[in-house]
């Protein structure tokens, strides 16, 4: 594992831009539950079951008793140090460059909703998912289709109200058959437009983030994984490195 972080330090070291691409796995060691594997189950359903406009649909208070769980649960956690490098990163902080400088353009795209990329000060975020803190009008009142902050744990009452319209509020996310918002995207495509693709803790199964590892290998990029498990994208990468992030990133950070 050694020559393989001393190569992906020499290729970061070579680059002008960096992309990064996370899942819900490099906020595990800070305690938010991942999607799927183990402890991936809120009750008995998968989140196929419940992160689409449809289960909403059906049963809003049920799907919002997931969120109101998870946002409890995130408003205990705190960012781990693999949030933390790539803060330092994104802010032209790493020896050998001058802060600031841009001499390494670090760009970072979360399908994360939880903000623990945020709260570690990450520079130049695009949150391809949304956030858990966002709320919109499900009616889609045209005040409410501006997301709105809402911090509130626990939340009063379940499912909460649009305050312009008074229907039904839900969670400002992107369920599974819903666009990313097209400033999103585009800032995430042009984003594979670099010199190293480091995509961190997610299993790569979900479309379109699962595509932009490919995209910035077709464009020439370096590309590398680091997840606990092989992924779909491991044998697509130039190389994949099986470990946490929370441990590997800051290995990393110390090699440059
Ligand atoms: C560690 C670790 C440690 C653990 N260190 N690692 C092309 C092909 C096939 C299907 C499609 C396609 N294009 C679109 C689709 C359909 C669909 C899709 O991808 N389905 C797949 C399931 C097959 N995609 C969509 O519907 C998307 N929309 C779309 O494409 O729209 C098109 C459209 C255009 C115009 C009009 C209308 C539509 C939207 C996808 C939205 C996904 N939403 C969710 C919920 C967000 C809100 C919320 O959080 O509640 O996003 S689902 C869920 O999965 C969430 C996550 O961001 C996403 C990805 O999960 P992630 O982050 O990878 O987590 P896990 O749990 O899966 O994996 C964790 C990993 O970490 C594991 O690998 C562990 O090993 C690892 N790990 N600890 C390092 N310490």
């Amino acid at each position: 594992m050694n020559d393989e972080l001393t190569l992906i330090a020499e290729r970061i070291t070579g680059a002008r831009r960096l992309t990064i691409l996370t899942g819900a796995g490099i906020s595990a060691a800070s305690g938010v539950p991942t999607f799927r594997g183990e402890g991936g189950l809120w009750r008995q359903y998968r989140p196929e079951d419940l992160a689409t406009p449809d289960a909403f649909g059906r049963d809003p208070r049920l799907v919002w008793e997931w969120y109101a769980w998870r946002r409890e649960t995130i408003a205990g956690c705190q960012p781990n140090a693999a949030h933390d490098v790539i803060a330092r990163w994104s802010a032209g902080v790493r020896p050998g460059s001058d802060p600031g400088t841009g001499r390494l353009k670090v760009g970072v795209i979360t399908q994360n909703v939880d903000d623990l990329h945020l709260r570690a000060g990450t520079r130049n975020l695009v949150r391809i998912h949304g956030s858990i803190w966002e709320l919109s009008c499900w009616d889609g009142c045209p005040a409410g289709t501006t997301p709105w902050r809402d911090e509130r744990v626990p939340l009063a009452d379940l499912p909460p109200r649009c305050p312009h319209c008074g229907g039904l509020a839900r969670p400002a996310v992107v369920w599974f058959g819903e666009a990313l918002r097209d400033e999103h995207l585009r800032a995430a495509l042009d984003a594979t437009a670099c010199d190293v693709f480091l995509t961190v803790g997610t299993s790569a199964i979900v479309y379109p983030a699962a595509g932009l590892v490919h995209e910035a290998r077709r464009q020439g990029a370096f590309t590398a994984e680091i997840n606990l498990e092989e992924t779909p994208a491991s044998t697509a990468v130039d190389v994949a490195i099986h470990g946490g992030a929370e441990v590997i990133l800051p290995r990393l950070a110390d090699l440059l």
